[in-house]
């Protein structure tokens, strides 16, 4: 800079920059009330809470800011290798609270706001949730910006600023209902719009061949184009200055009218036009475990990776270096196939726009995207027909196949005679070859284009990665097993601990002698040493009694439901999915007030059971009708148990609506034990497990995704585990259909759908597909299978609990064995296996 400058000036700016914002009470304050008047142009001398909050945000953002051009600044100087994390979401939730703890101004962010007459703990109250995302994958983005961040790596998320995140849930007539989630309309204080940041998005055309000195290239022209606007939200490090951006990316109509048609005197059709292209963000797709082929999806796919992979290369071409180099300065990781387009994005520039040979392109490329996959769910992998992407990006297709060409002749080389084999691996899946080959559509597996382009492939947990390379994925794995690697998912315990649990992290710092533990979970150990002395018990308990007044206050508020805090709070919250079982917690349930009603009939006086309140929340995508069937039987016999004088003091049930990050914030420190029902072999890994555990709220669990690491980590007695087992899953699925079945269902499980279909729970009626979905031979999930297993794990579970110094000794070493999932030790993993940055 200074070479540009004269020296009065280079002086001039050096010294304004070197002035930071001031980080005493005072210049807190100054800075706060500032923005009240010049930011949101109310009076200083009266404003409401909503006002405090925006103007509380922005000074902070201001601080970031500073931080993040440091940041950058000192990587464009030691020219650092990049790393950026591709994700078509990212739920952040709220941001305040991380912030100010993040910039370890919590306290006198307090004193300052006290003074000016607000608590800080209310102000976070006024933000709404980014809601970004549908669940697991969502919320492990906003986990690892915050360890990259908080360890100092040179990344940068990208992802799209939807105008809707998440839709809200309502309970209305016992249903689920979905309203828009309109997330924006006060603002968002946090974010900095970059008009200077936009880039035209190419979609439709066609393919010319055009000669340019003496070589025939590939055109992509005409169609529409759309044009894409940065957004930035600014990721603080904790501890350090190191401060990241998440760039969002929103739809805006070009800046060209169609003219033509204005010219014609169209005006409406010319604004129409301009219209439709502020769609290609507005809403996310609400699906978390199935693809929708629909080409809005499709449109935002490649609009993401489009404007992704240009900001990209505009940020290279600043090195000076040659775009050969690339792969030495840029890492892509993608978060599953989702943004996998940018394999053909980058390939096709460097072809078409960087006039590289084909083979030079394409090796720079495969060196710089990664793709780490969540589900094996056949419904959720993507698979789009090759007519629409033909139609929306046409020389992308006409890369697709020859991308597939090769890659086919280098199968063929190693097997010669295997043409079954070249038909499991192929990009392209024929008609007929798949369930979802309809009216004869040929069809691209994303995931096959993915691990084709890709340097490494990895699965999220141990054990999912090993399905990925024994089951799924095993053709691949036998020609590359060196492109397979595992990093089992990470909770950050920033957000999950620090803040979510501020009397626990306060005990945990006390009791480990030091407040480290939240970037070095291993200081946790310290507690299993203690895990009997009475003392320690004795605040442990204490500090779940006030989680557990938090929680019931919002059950009270959210549902209207009083639950006693002696009771044993039993938490179910996840996205509502058949693999997922919540129909075994339900039907569980069920059996369990009936056990109640009769144990009151045989014995009228005093019970001694476990008094357990049941809570769960959770979406259902709202096409999913089996799905919206289970939370009506939940919210039905949510009904009928409440209202039982006979069972009350025993038994409530409650489902707290429209279950989102805020919630789980209170929700999961105040839960004794959670449960983790899905099939074996089914949940890719599971984050929420984590989150739990590390509260130590104990886990009621099958043995699937990252289970068996916890369980390994915090002890085999320390976790309850039921239910069939992975390798078993699919030979018992088999017996069940053929009704050859060795496998008796216990006979509780039929006795409690017999309470359903009696119309315990209301007309049966509405449960007929239920109760139909359930019948062994075509029980897919193997609810019945598992539930004698189930019902035994929650009798232990009883037992256990009637022993308080038991309970809480699980409880602490619990918390104690989670340094593994912390997300900073998988961050760590990615950098150095896959990304190779420091
Ligand atoms: C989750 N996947 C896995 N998908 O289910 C969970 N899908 O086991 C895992 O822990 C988590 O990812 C993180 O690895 C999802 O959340 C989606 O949300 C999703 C969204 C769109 C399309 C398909």
């Amino acid at each position: 800079i200074q070479q540009h400058c004269s020296t009065g000036r280079f002086d001039l700016l050096w010294r304004l920059m070197s002035e930071c914002i001031p980080e005493d009470k005072v210049s807190i304050q100054r800075e706060i009330v500032r923005h009240v008047e010049y930011t949101l142009a109310c009076t200083r001398l009266n404003f409401a809470k909503k006002h405090a909050f925006q103007a509380t945000a922005h000074s902070l953002r201001d601080r970031m800011v500073e931080r993040f051009n440091d940041t950058e600044q000192l990587f464009d100087d030691v020219r650092a290798r990049r790393v950026y994390y591709l994700s078509l979401e990212f739920l952040m939730g709220r941001t305040l609270s991380n912030c100010v703890h993040s910039l370890g101004l919590v306290g006198k962010y307090s004193e300052a706001l006290d003074e000016l007459g607000f608590q800080l703990e209310e102000l976070y109250e006024e933000e709404k949730d980014a809601a970004l995302g549908n669940g697991g994958l969502g919320r492990l983005a906003a986990c690892f910006m915050d360890s990259l961040a908080t360890l100092n790596y040179p990344a940068w998320g990208y992802g799209l600023r939807y105008s809707y995140g998440l839709f809200e849930q309502r309970i209305h007539n016992d249903s689920q209902i979905e309203l828009p989630d309109c997330w924006l309309t006060d603002g968002n204080p946090w974010e900095v719009e970059r008009l200077d940041v936009q880039y035209s998005i190419r979609f439709y055309g066609h393919v010319n061949l055009v000669q340019v000195n003496g070589r025939i290239k590939s055109c992509w022209e005409g169609g529409d184009l759309v044009q894409a606007v940065a957004y930035d939200n600014l990721i603080p490090g904790h501890r350090t200055r190191n401060t990241l951006n998440l760039r969002l990316w929103a739809s805006r109509p070009t800046r060209q009218l169609d003219m033509e048609l204005f010219n014609e005197g169209d005006y409406q059709g010319a604004l129409d036009a301009r219209q439709r292209s502020e769609n290609i963000t507005s809403v996310l797709y609400p699906n978390d475990s199935s693809y929708s082929g629909k080409e809005l999806r499709l449109k935002q796919q490649y609009f993401l990776v489009a404007a992704t992979i240009r900001d990209i290369l505009a940020r290279f071409s600043k090195t000076q270096e040659s775009i050969i180099d690339l792969a030495k300065h840029v890492c892509i990781q993608l978060n599953d196939t989702h943004p996998a387009l940018g394999i053909v994005e980058l390939l096709r520039i460097l072809l078409d726009e960087e006039d590289l040979p084909w083979d030079q392109a394409w090796d720079i490329t495969t060196n710089i995207f990664n793709y780490t996959n969540h589900t094996v769910l056949p419904e959720a992998l993507e698979k789009w027909s090759v007519s629409m992407i033909e139609r929306l990006i046409p020389r992308h297709m006409q890369l697709i196949w020859e991308i597939n060409h090769r890659f086919l002749q280098l199968v063929s080389l190693r097997w010669p005679d295997e043409t079954s084999r070249l038909a499991a691996m192929s990009i392209i899946e024929e008609p007929g070859a798949g369930k979802d080959g309809v009216n004869g559509e040929k069809l691209v597996r994303m995931t096959h284009l993915a691990i084709v382009g890709s340097k490494y492939v990895n699965g999220v947990a141990e054990m999912h990665t090993e399905i990925l390379k024994q089951g799924l994925f095993r053709v691949f794995y036998e020609l590359w097993d060196h492109k397979f690697q595992n990093k089992t998912n990470g909770v950050t315990p920033r957000r999950w601990l620090q803040q979510a649990n501020p009397a626990l992290s306060k005990l945990l710092s006390l009791a480990c002698a030091s407040d480290s533990w939240c970037w070095d979970m291993s200081l946790l150990r310290r507690l299993r040493s203690t895990c009997n002395d009475s003392k320690l018990q004795e605040q442990w308990r204490a500090v779940k009694r006030g989680n557990k007044q938090r929680l019931a206050m919002l059950i009270d508020k959210e549902c209207g439901v009083k639950l006693d805090l002696d009771m044993l709070y039993d938490v179910q919250v996840k996205r509502i999915h058949e693999y997922k079982r919540q129909l075994l917690n339900v039907v569980g349930i069920i059996h369990r007030y009936s056990e109640l009603k009769r144990m009151r009939r045989d014995a009228p006086g005093l019970l001694a059971v476990v008094p357990r309140a049941f809570i769960l929340g959770g979406k259902a995508a709202p096409g999913y009708y089996m799905a919206k069937l289970v939370l009506k039987l939940i919210l039905h016999v949510a009904k009928v148990v409440n209202a039982d004088k006979d069972t009350n003091q025993f038994l409530k049930v409650v489902f707290i609506p429209n279950y989102n990050v805020k919630l789980a914030e209170i929700i999961i420190p105040g839960s004794d034990i959670s449960q983790h029902l899905s099939t074996a072999g089914t949940e890719a890994s599971g984050t929420s497990n984590m989150k739990f555990a590390m509260n130590g709220c104990l886990l009621l669990a099958t043995l699937d995704g990252a289970t068996a690491e916890i369980r390994r980590e915090v002890g085999e007695d320390n976790v309850f585990i039921f239910g069939s087992r992975a390798q078993d899953v699919e030979r018992i699925r088999k017996e069940q259909r053929n009704q050859c079945c060795s496998w008796s269902v216990d006979p509780r499980f039929y006795n409690a759908l017999s309470r359903i279909r009696e119309g315990d729970f209301g007309p049966p009626s509405q449960f007929e597909d239920l109760l139909e979905s359930l019948r062994s031979e075509r029980d897919q999930y193997l609810v019945g299978v598992d539930f004698g297993s189930y019902l035994e794990a929650q009798a232990r579970v009883d037992r256990t609990w009637q022993q308080p110094e038991e309970w809480t000794r699980k409880s602490i070493l619990c918390c104690a064995g989670m340094a593994k999932f912390s997300s900073d030790n998988t961050i760590r993993q990615y950098a150095e296996d896959i990304w190779k940055v420091r």
